[in-house]
């Protein structure tokens, strides 16, 4: 063997223990800043996944939300922006919490004539939002993470933070970083959290070698697709956004169509509804990142009449759920959202 294939050996050897020791860095820096799932994959836009997209979105699927309907130039202007990414750290971050009410039942407890009457004519919250808006707690946590990168890796190697609201499809780069497979109600299931992570991103110019996508199925399970109140679940791992209760407490601008309305029970923000019917949900425990847990705070879980109806002005929406991923609605759409709830639980 010559001198030249020898160095050549040595070279490909010392580089993969440099590549092997990155990766292990990067894993035990984003754990020791408390991601509980961490994955990587290589910096691309899937064609498939792409595709999909756009099959779902020529449905109607994507209903009134523009930043669907405008992802091509957002797309074109990001991969401007990060053209130098090559390697994607795909985060995940468990936000279950166990409810009030599963609590109770959990206790035998019976519910008190207060939260009975409280229960019934109350509007409900979805987890994400229980505790202060994931989109601020993990840049900040990612900023941390980042400097921490930036000091162990090689001067100049650059890291980009995103969460949820770049053009990037991150259930589908979470797959291939191996955190998990997508089930039929099209969330990100992981084995050990099921589908009660946050997915984030910080995006590097540092060649990272991948992990491996991760091969799951739903098999011939369709118990999200048979329990969603609105049947906004396709039995194709598509969701019709203009039928899925999240969408229309959230997203949706104007009125709610009248027939749906009676199917959206108490939900006023969000709904967890084919999350919570997912059988790996049986896997999740409750998060340890106290930002999200549930404060003892009134209204973290649930809403009264009074607590929106009494509000004023969009002001004092902000001033009172502006820390809370809350804050993505108006009052208007609060008001519509409690107007529903009260209809909604003089009915039942
Ligand atoms: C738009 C959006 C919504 C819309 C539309 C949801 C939907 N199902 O598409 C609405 C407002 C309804 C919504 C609701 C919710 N959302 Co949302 N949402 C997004 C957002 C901003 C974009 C998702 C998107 O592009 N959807 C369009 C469809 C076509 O894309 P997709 O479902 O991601 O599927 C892609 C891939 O998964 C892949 N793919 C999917 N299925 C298949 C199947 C095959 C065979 C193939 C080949 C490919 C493929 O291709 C698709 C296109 O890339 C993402 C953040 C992000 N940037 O990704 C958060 C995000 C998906 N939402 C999230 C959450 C938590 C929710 C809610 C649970 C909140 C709540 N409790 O109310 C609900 C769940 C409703 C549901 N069942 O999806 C999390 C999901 C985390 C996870 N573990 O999966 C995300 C990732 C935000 C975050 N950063 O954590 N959301």
């Amino acid at each position: 063997m010559g001198r030249a294939h020898f160095q050549l050996l040595c070279r490909s050897r010392i580089d993969y223990e440099h590549e092997h020791m990155n990766i292990s860095t990067v894993k035990q820096l984003a754990r020791a800043e408390g991601f509980h799932a961490v994955g990587i994959t290589p910096f691309t836009i899937s064609a498939e996944a792409e595709k999909h997209f756009f099959d779902w979105r020529a449905k109607g699927y994507a209903a009134e939300m523009k930043f669907i309907a405008g992802y091509e130039a957002r797309r074109d202007r990001f991969l401007e922006e990060i053209g130098w990414a090559k390697s994607v750290i795909a985060l995940g971050v468990n936000y279950y919490q166990e409810s009030q009410d599963e609590i109770r039942k959990a206790n035998k407890k019976d519910f008190s004539p207060d939260f009975r009457n409280r229960a019934s004519a109350t509007g409900k919250i979805a987890r994400y939002a229980w505790g202060e808006d994931y989109h601020k707690v993990i840049r900040r946590r990612h900023e941390k993470l980042i400097r921490k990168f930036s000091g162990a890796f090689a001067s100049g190697a650059r890291f980009y933070s995103s969460v949820d609201t770049q053009p990037v499809f991150e259930r589908e780069m979470a797959r291939r970083a191996g955190l998990g497979f997508i089930g039929k109600q099209s969330q990100l299931l992981s084995l050990e959290f099921g589908p009660w992570l946050f997915l984030s991103e910080i995006f590097t110019d540092l060649e990272l070698e991948p992990d491996t996508p991760y091969a799951g199925s739903c098999g011939t399970c369709r118990l999200c697709v048979d329990h969603c109140p609105t049947g906004a679940i396709q039995n194709n791992y598509e969701v019709n956004s203009t039928q899925c209760i999240s969408y229309l407490t959230i997203e949706h601008p104007g009125e709610i169509p009248p027939e749906i309305q009676p199917k959206m029970k108490n939900w006023f923000f969000g709904c967890d509804e084919c999350l919570t019917i997912c059988p790996y949900t049986a896997k999740a425990r409750p998060t340890d990142w106290e930002e999200f847990r549930a404060s003892e705070e009134k209204s973290a879980q649930w809403v009264g009449p009074d607590d929106i109806l009494s509000i004023k002005s969009q002001g004092e929406f902000r001033r009172k759920f502006g820390h809370r991923a809350l804050a993505r609605i108006r009052l208007k759409q609060a008001v519509r959202n409690m107007k529903i709830v009260i209809q909604n639980s003089a009915e039942s």
